[in-house]
C-alpha cells in the first residue's frame, strides 16, 4: 500500500516528513507506524480508567455517542484525553497537513461490535478539516479495520455517487450501494497495530469491514480544524471551562478560548 511507512523508532516521529505530506495530500491518509510508545499507552489507560469504571470499557458502544448529549463530555471531553489530543505532535501534523493555525473540533471513542461494521461515507463534502485515529487495540480486517478508497477526498460527490452506482449494480448490491457489502475496486484496508497512528482527511471515503472476531475494537478519533473555519466547525467545550487553569497558553488557543 503506498502511504504505509517503514516504522520510525518508537516515540522519535515528531513531524511528517515530505513524501509522507504529498502521500497525505495525495491519498487523503497516511498511517504513521510507531507513533505511540509503552509510556502513551499507560498514560492512555490511566486516562480511560474512569470511564471504565463508569460502564464503558468495550462492552458497548458508548451510550452518548453525540458530543452533546450528556455524558459523553464525561469520557471523551475529560482533561487528559484532551491532553492527548492537544499533544504537540498531532498539533503540528495537523498544521502541517492544513497548512493553516488549528482548532480542536472534538475526540470520541467509538466502538465496533462483533458482527457490525460502518457503511461507506465520508465525514463532509467540502471543508477539510484532519482527523486522528487511534485504534487502541490495533484492528485487522477481521477485526473491522478502516478501509478507504486512496485519492476519494479529491473527488466530486457526482463522480463517486455514479462509481458506487456501478459497483453496487455489477456486486448485485443496488438496493444498499453505500453498505460495507460493497467492495470497492480501488479501496484498501488500513490494518494497524497498537502503536501505529492513522491521519486522515475529512472528505474521504470510509468505511470499516466486518468485525468477525468476539471482541469490541475501540477507536479514539479526534479532530483539528482549520482557524479560519472556526465560526461553522469549532466545538464549545462549555463543560471543561473547569480545565482552564490546567491549559497552557498554547493549549487555550487550540481550544478556541483565546
Ligand atoms: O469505527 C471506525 O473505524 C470508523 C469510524 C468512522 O467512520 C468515522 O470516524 O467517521
Amino acid at each position: 500500500m503506498r502511504a504505509v511507512f517503514t516504522a520510525s523508532k518508537a516515540g522519535t516521529q515528531t513531524m511528517l516528513t515530505s513524501t509522507q505530506l504529498q502521500r497525505y495530500h495525495e491519498d487523503g491518509f497516511i498511517l504513521v507506524p510507531s507513533f505511540y510508545t509503552a509510556a502513551d499507552d499507560e498514560r492512555l489507560e490511566a486516562a480511560l480508567a474512569p470511564a471504565r469504571r463508569s460502564g464503558w470499557g468495550g462492552s458497548g458502544r458508548y451510550p452518548c455517542s453525540h458530543p452533546v448529549e450528556r455524558g459523553f463530555a464525561d469520557v471523551c471531553h475529560t482533561l487528559p484525553l484532551i491532553k492527548r489530543y492537544l499533544h504537540p505532535t498531532s498539533v503540528a501534523i495537523a498544521r502541517q497537513v492544513l497548512a493553516a493555525d488549528v482548532l480542536l473540533r472534538c475526540g470520541i471513542l467509538v466502538d465496533l461490535e462483533p458482527n457490525d461494521a460502518t457503511p461507506w461515507h465520508r465525514d463532509v463534502q467540502g471543508l477539510p478539516f484532519t482527523l486522528f485515529m487511534h485504534y487502541l487495540q490495533g484492528a485487522s480486517a477481521a477485526h473491522g479495520c478502516l478501509r478507504v478508497i486512496p485519492g476519494s477526498h479529491l473527488m466530486e460527490e457526482a463522480y463517486i455517487d455514479a462509481e458506487f452506482d456501478r459497483v453496487a449494480v455489477e456486486q448485485n448490491l443496488s438496493h444498499c450501494r453505500r453498505s460495507e457489502l460493497v467492495v470497492h475496486p480501488r479501496e484498501v484496508p488500513l490494518e494497524v497495530r497498537h502503536e501505529d497512528l492513522i491521519v486522515r482527511d475529512s472528505r474521504l471515503w470510509h468505511g470499516t469491514y466486518v468485525n468477525k472476531s468476539d471482541r469490541y475494537r475501540t477507536l479514539l478519533t479526534w479532530a483539528f480544524i482549520r482557524r479560519q473555519d472556526a465560526s461553522e466547525w469549532r466545538f464549545p467545550f462549555p463543560e471543561q471551562l473547569q480545565f482552564m487553569p490546567e491549559f497552557t497558553t498554547e493549549e487555550r488557543r487550540l481550544m478556541g478560548w483565546a
